[in-house]
């Protein structure tokens, strides 16, 4: 039997080139080699105040992406958190596991609440626990391998210490799951500032390539995506927004670094931007095709999450079973 994998992502907005290299793309490209169980995880998205209809039609807008981006619904599970009740209930055991001092220390936290001007009135519980949800989700399915970007690298760890917390308190009841990043994209900067990792919910116009951009607007964004001073690309220590642009082109065009700096080295800005901006519409362009046949085909993605839930819905019963009679719960 192959080693299942399972990943996921928020419905929280448009997905972007961020989301794509680090993750979707990387799910694509190994879906046939394990036993895949790709999910879209709504109820992390409420961590934050949601339309609740735009939420659901997000949900479904996100679902039709990962199959645009080459996921095959024959083989990877796609569906969505909230079909599954198991996600909350494991993470619920789980919070109830983890000392609070581990949460309090997740950096991706600690950004929030500073965002939030560091007032804990402003900020839901919600976001605190979301990484014992994350946990929980994972170690549902009993996944062996986790493809995620490098944000979540911090996550993953404290998924592995919470399933062997878990496993010494009770017994071995989890698999750990190792995480597996990409070689190239692991983390793709904001085009408006490059030391803040390009992210859905950033807010300002200029910051990210959504996977539904327009060319037009492919081509402004990267234009005025932030780069240095020097006249042209320094190969040997090229500043981060033009490495960032740097590693945007060699993600999606698979080049190696020999290519990438035959290619480049010693380029103008205005060019390299011409050339970034072409690689990246050349890849998107299949990828808004396909998303927009899929969208105009709403009862077969409405099918294939129904189909999915169905089939990982006794993966995650089982799990459950074993969790509660270790723990103690009376309901089996
Ligand atoms: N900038 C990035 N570079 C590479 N990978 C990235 N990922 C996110 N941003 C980058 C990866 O995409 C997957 C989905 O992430 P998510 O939706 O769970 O939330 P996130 O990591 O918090 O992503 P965003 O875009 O920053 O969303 P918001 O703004 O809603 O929080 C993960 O595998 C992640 O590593």
């Amino acid at each position: 039997m192959k080693p299942r994998i399972f990943s996921g992502m928020q419905p929280t907005g448009e997905l972007h080139i961020g989301n794509y290299l680090g993750a979707l793309r990387n799910w694509a490209r190994i879906q046939h080699d394990y036993e895949p169980i790709f999910c879209i995880v709504d109820q992390h998205a409420i961590t934050v105040r949601q339309d609740p209809k735009r939420l659901r039609e997000s949900c479904e807008q996100v679902a039709a992406l990962y199959l645009a981006a080459g996921l095959d619904p024959g083989h990877s599970a796609v569906f969505v958190q909230s079909q599954i009740a198991a996600h909350v209930e494991l993470a619920w055991i789980f919070t109830c596991t983890v000392p609070f001092g581990w949460l309090g220390r997740m950096t991706q936290f600690k950004a929030k609440l500073q965002q939030a001007g560091q007032k804990h009135d402003a900020v839901g519980t919600g976001l605190f626990v979301y990484p014992v949800l994350m946990a929980a989700d994972i170690l549902l399915y009993q996944a062996s391998v986790v493809p995620v970007g490098d944000d979540q690298s911090q996550h993953m760890e404290l998924t592995r210490n919470i399933a062997q917390r878990f496993n010494s308190l009770y017994g071995k009841t989890f698999v750990v799951p190792e995480t597996r990043l990409p070689s190239v994209g692991a983390r793709i900067m904001g085009l408006d500032d490059p030391t803040r990792k390009m992210s859905k919910s950033a807010g300002s116009p200029n910051h990210a390539v959504s996977l539904l951009d327009p060319p037009g607007r492919v081509r402004k964004v990267i234009g005025r995506a932030v780069t240095d001073s020097e006249p042209g690309v320094d190969w040997s220590g090229p500043g981060p927004g033009v490495k960032n642009l740097l590693t945007i082109f060699q993600a999606f065009g698979d080049w190696t670094d020999g290519q990438m700096e035959r290619h480049f080295a010693g380029m103008r800005y205005g060019s390299l931007k011409k050339e970034v901006t072409a690689m990246v519409n050349a890849k998107l362009e299949p990828i808004q095709r396909r998303y927009g046949e899929l969208m105009d085909s709403r009862d077969y993605l409405r099918g294939v999450l129904r189909d999915s839930a169905d089939r990982v819905a006794p993966i995650a019963e089982a799990t459950m079973r074993r969790a509660r009679k270790r723990t103690g719960l009376y309901g089996l």
